[in-house]
């Protein structure tokens, strides 16, 4: 992940808006990257402002250290860097429609933790549905062993010190446009738009 410091700005994503059709829609994608996530940037540009030593600390440093600062601080912090953070991270974990599944090492390890890649998707997506409000669900890497989380709001797998490998955002501005209410139309096209190259990068850095 680029521009992990102070001043934080909107990279562009790494394809064309159009690129995740018919799975994920170009005007949701628009507004998700161009509205929502430039907003975060936006506020926590804002809120660092009159912080010099925040200044300082990475994007994931500043989600880590969040509970230790002033209340006054403290929420404002978790929702807008956890928000560039997890846009970041769910964006770039997108890819046009090419790899059905995961291959090398993150395979194994799905298939080792879960039984096979099915039930790693069943179990995956009945978090996702369970995320009551606005949230993610994700696979982390938990001392060393994957697991199925949901967070909510824009909290971020690092708060519980686990590592994050894959995310799903379930908020509705991630789906309403196009799927309406229905959250499981949207998780099961999702699935067909992951980027398995990444999810198994991100596997690899958090295994290290
Ligand atoms: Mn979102």
């Amino acid at each position: 992940m680029e521009n992990t410091y102070y001043p934080f700005i909107n990279l562009p994503l790494p394809y064309d808006y159009d690129a995740l059709e018919p799975f994920i829609d170009t005007k949701t994608m628009h507004l998700h990257h161009d509205k929502h996530l430039q907003t975060y940037i936006d506020n926590l540009n804002a809120l660092l402002k009159n912080y010099p030593n925040l200044q300082k600390l990475s994007l994931q440093q500043l989600i880590q250290t969040a509970n230790t600062l002033p209340t006054d601080i403290q929420q404002p912090l978790r929702n807008n860097a956890g928000g560039v953070f997890n846009h970041r991270f769910y964006f770039d974990l997108l890819a046009n429609p090419s790899e059905d599944v995961p291959t090398g090492p993150l395979a194994a390890k799905i298939i080792q933790t879960f039984g096979s890649f099915e039930l790693f998707k069943a179990a995956f997506t009945k978090a996702a549905l369970s995320v009551f409000g606005s949230g993610y669900a994700w696979l982390v890497l938990d001392n060393n062993r994957l697991s199925i989380i949901t967070t909510a709001n824009q909290n971020t797998p690092f708060e519980l010190c686990m590592y994050p490998i894959l995310t799903i955002d379930v908020w509705e501005h991630a789906y309403y446009l196009k799927h309406y209410n229905l959250r499981k139309n949207y998780i099961e096209n999702w699935f067909k738009v992951v980027n398995w190259t990444q999810a198994k990068k991100n596997y690899l850095a958090a295994a290290t």
